[in-house]
């Protein structure tokens, strides 16, 4: 078992304060600045023991650290993480799953009512006046009654989403990698199916390879004019350009989107539609989750390195049998 002030663990500058202050009391905490590992020396790259980390970390960035054990993500998704590199090279990740999946699906669940009730673009309306100088803000097009929501993705934030989705009373298929046998929720084994079959798509899904742009014009035109589109996931599932031109042509409704594809950079197209509902990647930020998931980063660490096992592997790094802990 290691002295834990010994070990040098990199953490972003940016990071969660009060878990950045929690590594600093017990670890060795090395800054991770802007200039990324240029900022640190070749004698400093060699002690690196653990990444704390909510962005980018790349096989390159692993091979330039030959004494990485762990890192230790800030987040459910991990795609920005080349874990199946990490597992390959006996590195252990870890994400916080778990804590911050009700403040997700609360989110999503959000989203969905402004986007098919037209909250935003009513209280805008009330804001400018408009209420008291030209009349009551339209009644909407749209409304959750009747609608059958199609989930892209039933894991953990999926399922919080359709328990939320039910007691709305709103019917619920989905599209999986796998069936699952625990729901008798209604199976597609291709999003394009799903699409076809529901008037609500909500895209839970993580992203990375398996799911690039798996939400293109071929979906788009499946979910059809009364479409509604919610991305809670990942902006890389969606063809973007295909859902601009979707949204402008009518071939779907609207769109509720929490998340881009080159965060945070959204592109104006999309900011000039007005069937389009823009979240800046809120899904889990309140202080309470965001709290929950940097304890977990500094948990995960810190009984990786006390000889315990960590609490939250990831799929990859588990089934490649990385060990659990120093
Ligand atoms: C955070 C997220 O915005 O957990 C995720 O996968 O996308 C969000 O909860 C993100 O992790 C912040 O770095």
């Amino acid at each position: 078992m290691a002295d834990l002030k010994s070990v040098p663990v990199l953490v972003p500058v940016g990071f969660h304060a009060a878990a950045r202050a929690a590594l600093q009391e017990r670890f060795d905490v090395r800054d991770l600045t802007e200039t990324g590992l240029d900022g640190l020396s070749p004698a400093e790259r060699q002690e690196i023991r653990a990444i704390a980390s909510f962005g980018n970390v790349s096989a390159a960035m692993m091979d330039a650290l030959p004494g990485l054990q762990i890192i230790g993500s800030f987040g459910v998704g991990y795609d920005s993480v080349d874990a199946a590199h990490a597992a390959a090279k006996g590195i252990m990740v870890t994400n916080t799953p778990d804590v911050l999946t009700e403040e997700v699906a609360d989110t999503a669940l959000g989203l969905l009512l402004m986007t098919v009730r037209e909250l935003p673009q009513a209280e805008r309306h009330l804001r400018a006046g408009l209420w008291e100088a030209k009349g009551p803000y339209p009644l909407t097009t749209g409304t959750l009654r009747g609608r059958t929501a199609g989930i892209m993705g039933l894991g953990r934030i999926g399922m919080a989403i359709a328990r939320r989705l039910e007691a709305f009373g709103v019917g619920i298929a989905y599209y999986n990698r796998r069936r699952r046998d625990d729901v008798a929720y209604e199976y597609h084994d291709t999003l394009e199916g799903l699409a076809g079959a529901v008037d609500t798509l909500i895209i839970a899904a993580p992203g990375g390879a398996s799911t690039d742009k798996a939400v293109d014009a071929r979906v788009l035109e499946a979910l059809g004019p009364d479409g509604i589109l919610i991305n809670i996931g990942r902006g890389t599932t969606v063809d973007e350009p295909a859902l601009i031109a979707a949204l402008a042509a009518g071939t779907i409704k609207t769109a509720g989107l929490d998340v881009f594809e080159k965060e945070p950079h959204v592109p104006q197209a999309l900011i000039d539609l007005p069937n389009a509902v823009l979240l800046p990647h809120v899904g889990s930020a309140s202080l309470h989750t965001r709290a929950a998931m940097g304890q977990l980063v500094v948990d995960n660490v810190t009984a990786f390195f006390s000889g315990r096992d960590v609490l939250t592997p990831v799929p990859e790094c588990a089934k490649a049998g990385v060990p659990l802990h120093a």
